[in-house]
Protein backbone atom coordinates (compact mmCIF):
# COMPACT_ATOMS: atom_id res chain seq x y z
CA UNK A 1 0.00 0.00 0.00
CA UNK A 2 1.22 3.42 -0.61
CA UNK A 3 2.40 5.43 2.44
CA UNK A 4 1.85 9.11 2.48
CA UNK A 5 4.46 11.32 4.88
CA UNK A 6 2.34 14.90 5.32
CA UNK A 7 1.54 17.20 7.95
CA UNK A 8 -1.29 18.96 9.47
CA UNK A 9 -1.68 22.17 7.45
CA UNK A 10 0.84 21.68 4.74
CA UNK A 11 -0.31 22.84 1.37
CA UNK A 12 1.89 20.34 -0.26
CA UNK A 13 1.09 17.62 1.14
CA UNK A 14 -2.88 18.75 0.48
CA UNK A 15 -2.52 18.52 -3.29
CA UNK A 16 -1.02 14.95 -2.85
CA UNK A 17 -3.81 13.90 -0.26
CA UNK A 18 -6.53 15.85 -3.14
CA UNK A 19 -4.71 13.94 -6.21
CA UNK A 20 -4.97 10.55 -4.03
CA UNK A 21 -8.98 10.85 -3.41
CA UNK A 22 -9.69 11.76 -7.04
CA UNK A 23 -7.98 8.60 -8.41
CA UNK A 24 -9.20 6.77 -4.97
CA UNK A 25 -5.74 5.06 -4.05
CA UNK A 26 -6.07 3.64 -0.52
CA UNK A 27 -2.58 5.05 1.06
CA UNK A 28 -1.87 4.73 4.91
CA UNK A 29 -1.41 8.61 6.35
CA UNK A 30 2.04 9.52 8.54
CA UNK A 31 1.29 13.07 10.11
CA UNK A 32 4.29 14.37 11.30
CA UNK A 33 4.33 17.53 13.43
CA UNK A 34 6.59 20.63 11.70
CA UNK A 35 6.52 22.84 15.32
CA UNK A 36 7.86 19.73 17.15
CA UNK A 37 10.89 19.60 14.61
CA UNK A 38 10.08 15.54 13.41
CA UNK A 39 10.90 16.76 9.83
CA UNK A 40 14.58 17.25 11.93
CA UNK A 41 14.88 13.24 12.89
CA UNK A 42 17.52 11.40 11.09
CA UNK A 43 15.08 8.50 10.77
CA UNK A 44 12.52 10.65 8.71
CA UNK A 45 15.56 12.45 6.50
CA UNK A 46 16.88 8.77 5.64
CA UNK A 47 13.28 9.10 3.59
CA UNK A 48 13.23 12.59 2.80
CA UNK A 49 16.69 13.56 1.38
CA UNK A 50 15.27 17.51 1.67
CA UNK A 51 14.06 17.26 4.94
CA UNK A 52 10.52 18.20 3.98
CA UNK A 53 6.92 16.62 3.48
CA UNK A 54 5.32 15.40 1.66
CA UNK A 55 6.58 12.21 0.70
CA UNK A 56 4.74 9.22 -0.99
CA UNK A 57 6.58 5.57 -0.14
CA UNK A 58 5.49 3.08 -2.59
CA UNK A 59 4.27 -1.02 -1.90
CA UNK A 60 8.14 -1.37 -2.33
CA UNK A 61 9.57 0.91 -0.12
CA UNK A 62 10.98 3.55 -3.09
CA UNK A 63 10.07 7.46 -1.69
CA UNK A 64 9.24 10.01 -3.73
CA UNK A 65 10.03 13.64 -2.75
CA UNK A 66 8.39 16.98 -3.84
CA UNK A 67 4.53 17.58 -4.53
CA UNK A 68 5.12 18.19 -7.96
CA UNK A 69 6.87 14.83 -8.70
CA UNK A 70 4.43 12.92 -6.96
CA UNK A 71 1.37 14.54 -8.77
CA UNK A 72 3.18 13.59 -11.93
CA UNK A 73 4.16 9.71 -10.80
CA UNK A 74 0.81 9.73 -9.27
CA UNK A 75 -1.13 11.79 -12.09
CA UNK A 76 0.52 9.60 -15.25
CA UNK A 77 -1.63 7.54 -17.39
CA UNK A 78 -4.56 9.34 -16.26
CA UNK A 79 -6.60 12.55 -17.55
CA UNK A 80 -5.07 14.90 -14.62
CA UNK A 81 -1.78 14.42 -16.62
CA UNK A 82 -1.94 15.07 -20.50
CA UNK A 83 -0.41 12.02 -22.82
CA UNK A 84 0.56 14.94 -25.28
CA UNK A 85 4.47 15.80 -24.97
CA UNK A 86 3.39 19.87 -25.38
CA UNK A 87 0.28 19.47 -23.27
CA UNK A 88 2.91 17.80 -20.39
CA UNK A 89 5.06 20.34 -20.74
CA UNK A 90 2.58 23.45 -20.56
CA UNK A 91 1.53 21.33 -16.94
CA UNK A 92 5.15 21.18 -15.42
CA UNK A 93 5.59 24.96 -16.82
CA UNK A 94 2.99 25.87 -14.25
CA UNK A 95 3.85 23.42 -11.54
CA UNK A 96 7.28 24.86 -11.86
CA UNK A 97 5.70 28.42 -11.66
CA UNK A 98 4.06 27.52 -8.57
CA UNK A 99 7.24 26.56 -6.71
CA UNK A 100 9.10 29.50 -8.12
CA UNK A 101 6.85 32.44 -7.73
CA UNK A 102 4.25 31.50 -5.20
CA UNK A 103 5.00 29.01 -3.01
CA UNK A 104 7.01 30.04 -0.69
CA UNK A 105 5.67 33.99 -1.00
CA UNK A 106 2.58 32.54 0.19
CA UNK A 107 3.63 29.61 2.52
CA UNK A 108 5.96 32.12 4.61
CA UNK A 109 3.86 34.43 5.26
CA UNK A 110 0.99 31.89 6.10
CA UNK A 111 3.08 29.82 8.76
CA UNK A 112 4.08 33.57 10.46
CA UNK A 113 0.52 34.30 10.72
CA UNK A 114 -0.91 30.74 11.75
CA UNK A 115 2.30 31.07 14.52
CA UNK A 116 1.25 33.80 15.99
CA UNK A 117 4.45 35.77 14.66
CA UNK A 118 3.12 38.72 12.19
CA UNK A 119 3.95 41.52 14.00
CA UNK A 120 7.27 40.46 14.97
CA UNK A 121 8.08 39.04 11.29
CA UNK A 122 6.17 42.08 9.28
CA UNK A 123 9.28 43.24 7.22
CA UNK A 124 9.21 40.10 6.19
CA UNK A 125 5.69 39.62 5.34
CA UNK A 126 6.21 42.65 3.36
CA UNK A 127 8.93 41.47 0.76
CA UNK A 128 7.27 37.84 0.50
CA UNK A 129 4.08 39.73 -0.41
CA UNK A 130 5.54 41.82 -2.80
CA UNK A 131 6.53 38.72 -4.75
CA UNK A 132 3.59 37.45 -4.22
CA UNK A 133 1.09 39.89 -5.69
CA UNK A 134 3.53 39.61 -8.40
CA UNK A 135 2.99 36.13 -8.85
CA UNK A 136 -0.50 36.19 -8.38
CA UNK A 137 -0.64 39.06 -11.40
CA UNK A 138 0.68 36.42 -13.73
CA UNK A 139 -1.95 34.18 -12.53
CA UNK A 140 -4.66 36.12 -12.82
CA UNK A 141 -3.81 37.23 -16.20
CA UNK A 142 -3.04 33.24 -17.08
CA UNK A 143 -6.36 32.64 -16.39
CA UNK A 144 -8.10 35.43 -18.31
CA UNK A 145 -11.20 33.86 -20.16
CA UNK A 146 -9.69 30.57 -19.57
CA UNK A 147 -11.42 27.78 -17.07
CA UNK A 148 -8.18 26.00 -16.86
CA UNK A 149 -4.59 26.68 -16.90
CA UNK A 150 -3.87 23.53 -19.92
CA UNK A 151 -6.35 22.56 -22.71
CA UNK A 152 -9.33 23.12 -21.15
CA UNK A 153 -9.62 20.95 -18.31
CA UNK A 154 -8.74 20.21 -15.18
CA UNK A 155 -4.94 19.31 -14.75
CA UNK A 156 -2.29 18.19 -12.34
CA UNK A 157 -1.14 21.98 -13.50
CA UNK A 158 -4.61 23.73 -11.38
CA UNK A 159 -3.95 21.21 -8.74
CA UNK A 160 -0.26 22.14 -7.96
CA UNK A 161 -0.77 25.72 -8.33
CA UNK A 162 -3.98 25.47 -6.62
CA UNK A 163 -3.09 24.55 -3.11
CA UNK A 164 -0.83 27.62 -1.77
CA UNK A 165 -3.20 29.93 -3.97
CA UNK A 166 -6.68 28.95 -2.00
CA UNK A 167 -5.06 29.52 1.72
CA UNK A 168 -3.16 32.84 0.68
CA UNK A 169 -5.75 34.84 2.91
CA UNK A 170 -4.58 32.88 5.99
CA UNK A 171 -0.73 34.97 4.95
CA UNK A 172 -2.91 38.33 4.72
CA UNK A 173 -2.92 38.11 0.94
CA UNK A 174 -6.09 40.15 -0.59
CA UNK A 175 -7.46 37.86 -2.44
CA UNK A 176 -10.40 40.13 -4.04
CA UNK A 177 -7.71 41.64 -6.03
CA UNK A 178 -7.90 38.58 -8.23
CA UNK A 179 -11.33 37.95 -9.94
CA UNK A 180 -10.43 35.55 -12.28
CA UNK A 181 -8.36 33.40 -9.83
CA UNK A 182 -11.37 33.03 -7.37
CA UNK A 183 -13.83 31.57 -9.89
CA UNK A 184 -10.64 29.11 -11.07
CA UNK A 185 -10.54 28.29 -7.15
CA UNK A 186 -14.26 27.73 -7.01
CA UNK A 187 -13.59 25.87 -9.98
CA UNK A 188 -11.36 23.41 -8.35
CA UNK A 189 -12.92 23.23 -5.41
CA UNK A 190 -15.90 21.05 -7.18
CA UNK A 191 -14.04 18.82 -8.87
CA UNK A 192 -14.98 15.30 -7.90
CA UNK A 193 -12.84 14.14 -5.11
CA UNK A 194 -11.77 17.19 -3.75
CA UNK A 195 -11.30 17.81 -0.26
CA UNK A 196 -10.87 20.32 2.55
CA UNK A 197 -7.65 20.67 4.00
CA UNK A 198 -8.55 19.87 7.32
CA UNK A 199 -11.76 17.10 7.42
CA UNK A 200 -13.73 17.46 10.11
N1 LIG B 1 9.04 22.03 -2.83
C1 LIG B 1 8.56 21.18 -1.79
C2 LIG B 1 8.26 22.01 -0.57
C3 LIG B 1 7.88 21.14 0.62
C4 LIG B 1 7.77 21.96 1.88
O1 LIG B 1 8.09 23.16 1.93
N2 LIG B 1 7.27 21.30 2.91
C5 LIG B 1 7.12 21.94 4.19
C6 LIG B 1 5.68 21.79 4.67
S1 LIG B 1 4.52 22.39 3.47
C7 LIG B 1 8.04 21.24 5.19
O2 LIG B 1 8.06 20.04 5.25
N3 LIG B 1 8.82 22.01 5.94
C8 LIG B 1 9.77 21.42 6.85
C9 LIG B 1 9.74 22.02 8.20
O3 LIG B 1 9.10 23.05 8.34
O4 LIG B 1 10.36 21.44 9.08
C10 LIG B 1 7.31 20.41 -2.27
O5 LIG B 1 6.61 20.93 -3.14
O6 LIG B 1 7.07 19.30 -1.79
Amino acid sequence: MLRLYDSRLSGNSWKVRILLNQLQLPYERITLDLEKGDTNSAEFQKISRFARVPVLELADGRTIVESGAILQYLAAGTPFFPDDQYLRAEVTSWMFFEQADLQRAIALPRVYHLRGLADRMSQQIERFHTDGYNGLEKLERGLGGRHWLVDDRYTIADLGVFAYVALASQGGYDMTRFPAILLWLARVKQQEGWIELIQT
